[in-house]
Parts: structure tokens; sequence; C-alpha cells
């Protein structure tokens, strides 16, 4: 008789290993993973998010891409399709040059900020964009002047709420941020309701002048409060977007700077209901001065900002120095470190196209996975063939590969060049999709079997999932993940939420089917509402697909 075994939550094995240096992997050991390059993008991506387990929506600036919108001016935003590697043109009507978005707990994604008119575009700084992408053919609404002011380099978040934070920013593009055009301010877009007002933001003062693009996460609590984790150059804090105050201030994390153009990245690890969702935060990477030779920070610190003795651990970044990195979390509740270059900033290359001089060189190209319980590095991956540098992106697929393209150092498209306008995406798959072992398929979750319509759940909801396993001995985990909006190494709203399976059933007449029982995470501030994948993993390999899933605040 087969055995099924599933996460023992009060049993889980906590890994007590401290701070470890590099645990370097045997020589001799070829190079896991794989990279394929997939299709042509069309437009190049500085900002992506997937919508559904087909779909990636792209958003660029103002260039002039492969394919024009409907009203014959360039497109600068699409929808790839992954499984034909078609894209169809999206319209808009101003600039998104260095923008952001998340999603609202309705499940409309809103974007904001952006640049200055061009190519028949309106300027941007101040747009709201929505676009739901469960609508057919779904396409964006703009309001140009939705926002009080400009913002070029805001950060975003869903908040608990099931509304949208919006939070800094510049009035114009900078190579680096002053107080000229500073916008020390968030705010919160409702929904349903109007425009906000900006609410002043000290740490967007402090952390002058490497503060755009600020770090942003989201944290959990059992009080019910609309928390997050904030970050610019060297700092952050905790705040309280009810109150509207500084919870507390965060220790700074040495080494260097961490904020554009000096960026490094920053993630929320996996939330465990072992460790009751104790959220600590990982960021890497980014530099010490806006030198073009510079090396890139190899450091890590990782921290619980919510500890009232909140201390920074530092690791290593694999070895590597690294500045505009991606991280990816993984349905193994691992990070991927993809992208970015080993020397210099993010910006464009100076001097003609003939004749660059690139801000950032040197691309990291080989992905490292770092695991968050054992703090090991697996650095011995396949290196791909495409460097991805100054506006490459990268998200989770349905299936646990990671879909990866952009690099565009330029303000203009330019093909032909060192480092040209990369319109190549790329698929990296992942060791854990290598081991031989049989994939589970999911084949009914809350009694539903279209699996591609999102599915609406409740926190706290025990789901019933129903999954077919080919494993001798199977171990299933499973977990809530919102795969984020990218841009800029950052992933906005990015999480990854590990579920408790409270019962696993096999069906007496086929050991192949096993009912879940599987509890979703346990309320909004765990992970907001709106859209997030479930994913199912025997053995640490994910399921075939992953199944959209729609948090509601309520039944
Ligand atoms: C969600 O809320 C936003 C903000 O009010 C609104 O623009 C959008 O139309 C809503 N989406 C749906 C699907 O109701
Ligand atoms: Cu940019």
């Amino acid at each position: 008789m087969r055995v099924i075994n599933i996460l023992p939550i009060l049993t889980l094995g906590i890994s007590l290993i401290s701070a470890s240096p590099l645990h370097p992997r045997q020589a001799a050991a070829p190079p896991m993973g794989q990279w394929d390059i997939v299709g042509d993008t069309k437009i190049a991506t500085m900002h992506i998010f997937r919508a559904n387990n087909k779909e990636i929506y792209m958003i660029d600036k103002l260039e002039v891409n492969k394919i024009k919108q409907a009203n014959g001016n360039p497109a600068i935003s699409g929808v790839y399709n992954i499984e034909t590697n078609e894209v169809r043109a999206l319209d808009l009507t101003t600039d998104t040059f260095c923008s952001a978005g998340s999603f609202f707990g309705n499940g409309t994604l809103l974007h904001a900020g952006g640049a200055e008119a061009g190519l028949g575009y309106n300027p941007g700084y101040q747009s709201v964009r929505f676009i739901t992408p469960s609508d057919p053919n779904a396409d964006w609404s703009e309001i140009p002047d939705g926002m009080v002011n400009s913002r070029w380099y805001p950060a975003m978040a869903s908040l608990p709420s099931g509304n949208v934070l919006i939070m800094g920013g510049s009035a114009k593009g900078t190579g680096k941020n002053n107080d000229a055009i500073n916008n020390p301010t968030y705010e919160i877009w409702t929904i349903g309701g109007g425009q906000p007002q900006p609410v002043n933001f000290p740490l967007l003062v402090d952390s002058m002048p490497y503060n755009l693009y600020p770090f942003l996460h989201v944290l959990p609590n059992f009080d019910n409060k609309q928390l997050a984790f904030v970050f610019a150059n060297d700092h952050g804090v905790v705040y309280d977007f009810d109150a509207g105050v500084v919870v507390s201030n965060v220790p700074k994390l040495p080494g260097g700077i961490r904020s554009y153009p000096l960026t490094g990245n920053s993630v929320l690890l996996p939330l465990r209901p072992s460790l009751n969702y104790k959220p600590v935060v990982m960021i890497c990477g980014g530099n010490t001065v806006m030198e073009i030779t510079s090396p890139a920070l190899a450091s890590c610190g990782r921290i619980d900002p919510t500890d009232p003795n909140a201390q920074w651990e530092m690791d290593n970044f694999g070895g590597t120095g690294r500045v505009m990195p991606d991280s990816v979390l993984l349905p193994t509740g691992k990070v991927l470190y993809l992208n970015g270059g080993q020397t210099g900033y993010a910006g464009y290359h100076q001097g003609p196209k003939d004749n660059p001089l690139y801000l950032c060189d040197n691309p990291a190209f080989t992905p490292f996975i770092y695991d968050p319980e054992t703090k090991e590095w697996t650095t011995n991956l396949v290196p791909s063939t495409i460097a991805r540098l100054y506006h490459s992106v990268a998200t989770l697929l349905s299936d646990g590969r990671v879909w990866v393209s952009g690099s565009n150092p330029q303000g203009n498209v330019q093909l032909g060049t060192k480092y040209p306008t990369e319109y190549r995406a790329e698929m990296f798959t992942p060791p854990y999709l290598q081991t031989g072992l049989t994939n589970p398929v999911i084949t009914s979750v809350a009694g539903s079997t279209t699996l591609d319509a999102r599915i609406p759940v409740t926190y706290n909801q025990v789901v019933e999932v129903t999954i077919t396993t080919g494993q001798v001995n199977s171990f299933i985990t499973a977990a809530v993940i919102n795969t984020g909006f990218f841009t800029h190494s950052q992933g906005f709203s990015q999480r990854y939420v590990m579920c408790k399976i409270t019962s696993a059933v096999y069906d007496p007449n086929n050991q192949n089917y096993v009912t879940l029982n599987i509890e979703m995470p346990p309320n909004p501030t765990i992970i907001p509402p709106g859209p997030s994948y479930l994913y199912i993993l025997d053995n640490d390999v994910p399921a075939t697909f992953s199944v959209p899933i729609s948090l509601q605040a309520s039944a």
C-alpha cells in the first residue's frame, strides 16, 4: 500500500542552522536547470505581470516596438500568450515609462505613473490605468490626471483591505533623485472610491537621494492591521497605514545602497503556518557608488522587521555581486535570483550607439537558488546566454517554470548593439522539474473541475482539492502564491504562503487519486485579497499546472 505523507504542520522541522557561508557544490556535478528561448515579446518588457495560467501582460515605455496598437501608434503594452507565444497589442494613451502596478481585491489591476509625452502619447506622470484580465479582450482604461501629483518610479502594493497603495517616485525621470522633484508621499486607491490625497512619508525624505522604487512588503499580523515594511537606500520602517504612523525603525542594513540607481532586490520570504507566518525580508545586491566599474554588492541581509529587537542577519549573495537582480518565489518555497549585472548601476548607456558605454556590465548569466530554511545557495545552475540588464524581468509560471524577458539599457529601441533592446522571451526550467519524478495533476478545487477560471475562496476556508499522483512515496505540500508585478528588480505584491493540509485521503479503488483538505491563509494581512494561485507539490515537484484562485474578504 502506498503511503501519502502530508506536511506535518506542528512538527515541521525548522532548520536551526545559522547563517552559513557558501556551501560550494562538487565541481564535478553538471549544472542543473535548463534555458529555452521560446518567443518574441514584440514589445520591450519593462514591466510584466502574469494574469492567469497562459497570459503575461507586458508594459513598456514609449519607443517604437515591433507592433502597433489600434490607432497606429507603436504599441507599448500587450499580452503574451505562453502557449502560442503570440502577442496581442493593448491600447494606451499615456507614457508608462517606469511605472508600477498591483491588483485590487476585485481582480482589476491598478497601474500608475509614467513620464513625458511623445510618439502620439500624452504624459503619464499622473496617470492611473485599470485593466481586468478576466474580461474578454481585456484592455486598458486610463485617467491621465488621476493622481494629484507626478510619480515616476513609484512602488505599489495590494493592501489587506483590497485597496492599492502607491508610494514615492519623482516628478521627472532622473539618474538619481533630488529634492526638487522628490515625491515623498503615498496615496491609497480604494475600490469604488475617488481620487485619494497624498500623505507625507518621511522615510522618503531621509533616504534621499536613493529612494526611488522603495521596497514595500505588507506584513502579516493577527490584529487586522495594515502594516508594511518600507525600505529605501539602506534603512527602513514598519508603518501602520490605518493609523498613519511609523511603528518602528529598522536598523540600517550594512554594506552599501540597495535602491535605484544602485538597485538591489527585496523579497518577503515564504510565510509558513509552522512559524506563525513570521515575516522575514531578504534584501540582496546593490552597489556602493554610482561608478561604472564599481563591483556590485555581494551581500544580503535578512530580518524580521516586526521583531522588537530586529537585527540584520548578513549573508553572502551566493558568492557573486549583483546589481539589478530579480527574485522569483518558487513553488518549493525557495527563491530564484537571476538577471542583472556584476558591475555598475542602473541607467541608460552613455555615448553613441556604435560605441556605447554601459553603466552596468558583466551580466550575471547564472541564476542562483536560495533556500530560506537551510540558508544554502545552489549556484551550479546552467547560465543563460542572454544578458538581462536594466529593464529586464522574470515571473513564475503556472507549471513552476520561470519566464524571463527584457533588457533595454537605452532610451529608444536599439538592435545590433552589445546590449540591445531584447525581445527574446526565455524559459528557465528549475531543477525540481528535472528529477524524473511524476508531477501531480490537480483535478478539482472546491468541487470545480473548471480550473482555468479563478475559483473564489475565503480566508480560513478548508478547500477540498483532488489530485492524481504518480509517485511511489508521495509527500504533498501546498502553497498560495501571488506572482506579483515585476519591474526594475521589484516584485510588487509577490508573496508565498504555505498552506496547512488538514487531511489527505486516497481512493481505495485507485491509489493515485487523492483528496486533500487544504486550509486557506487565515486572514488578509497574510496575503491580501485578489488574484493568487494554488500550487500543489509532490516531493517538491509542482503539479502540471497551478489553479488561479481569488481570495475574497468574506464569503
Ligand atoms: C475594481 O475596483 C476598481 C476601483 O474602484 C474599479 O475601477 C474596477 O472597475 C473594479 N473592478 C471590478 C471587476 O469590479
Ligand atoms: Cu527604468
